[in-house]
């Protein structure tokens, strides 16, 4: 049985199969912004993005995956908490069958709806593959999704969800522009964690930024249309495709803002 988000397959029994799930370096976790500490040589993000590099969107089974070309530099991350240049290999979003749960990270124990996670790989290694297993492998950006106004910076990639409801199933995505997504105030806080899906690699420099952008409810409704399950099997909402917060272990979250 491969890993998944049921009882029987999920965060508390990845462990069996993913030893590093009770690594010293996991993600999420809960950010507590009062234990955090202020870091006045933390740089502003500096992300630049070129719509031209996006490439399609994907049911993968886990969630809805956007994927860029990454044959060069053109989509990429500098600055901030990482060193070098990281390229944008991905983005995908984690959610709730509700509206009171759905994102990895948390605030203070406070739960979103929703969290985008843009994926980057350092360009020091050859490919996102090789980068994915490294301590500074990978930086991901995330940013919470709250319900509010209705986003239309969004709306193409949801009017794509009819075309991919089952697991497997991709269609192209031509000129989608990510930095759409980003909320108007980049302040964030960083700390060194894993990804949060198996094989749970502890590569990742996290970037979760402080604001969240806005989501309707009807379009979070539309999210959990999309199916974990493939076309002939029986249909499974995706819903709920959160790993909870994992121990800090005595790391430290840095805030880039007072
Ligand atoms: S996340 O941003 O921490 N939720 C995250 C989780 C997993 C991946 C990227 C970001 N990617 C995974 C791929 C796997 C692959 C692995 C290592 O990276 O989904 O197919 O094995 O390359
Ligand atoms: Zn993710």
């Amino acid at each position: 049985m491969s890993w998944g988000y049921k009882p029987n397959n999920g965060p508390q029994k990845w462990v069996e199969n993913f030893p590093i799930a009770d690594g010293v370096r996991q993600s999420p976790i809960d950010i507590v912004p009062g234990q955090a500490s202020y870091d006045a040589g933390l740089k502003p993000l500096a992300l630049k993005y070129d719509p031209s590099t996006c490439l399609d969107i994907l049911n993968n089974g886990h969630s809805v995956q956007v994927t860029f070309a990454d044959d060069t530099d053109s989509s990429r991350l500098t600055d901030g908490p990482i060193s070098g240049l990281y390229r944008l290999k991905q983005f995908h979003f984690h959610w709730g069958a509700s509206d009171n749960k759905g994102s990895e990270h948390t605030v203070a124990g406070t739960k979103y709806p929703a969290e985008l996670h843009l994926v980057h790989w350092n360009t020091k290694y050859a490919s996102f593959s090789e980068a994915a297993s490294k301590p500074d492998g990978l930086a991901v950006v995330g940013v919470f999704l709250k319900i509010g106004g209705e986003n239309p910076n969004l709306q193409k990639l949801l009017d794509a969800f009819d075309t991919i409801q089952s697991k497997g199933k991709q269609t192209s995505l031509a000129n989608f522009d990510p930095s759409t997504l980003l909320p108007g105030c980049l302040d964030y806080w960083t700390y060194d964690g894993s990804l949060t899906t198996p094989p749970l690699y502890e590569s990742v420099t996290w970037i979760v930024c402080k604001e969240p952008i806005s989501i309707s409810s009807a379009q979070m409704a539309k999210f959990r249309t999309l199916l974990f399950s493939a076309d002939g099997a029986a249909q499974d909402c995706m819903v709920d495709n959160y790993r909870p917060p994992q121990p800090l272990k005595g790391r430290t979250v840095r805030a880039s803002f007072k």
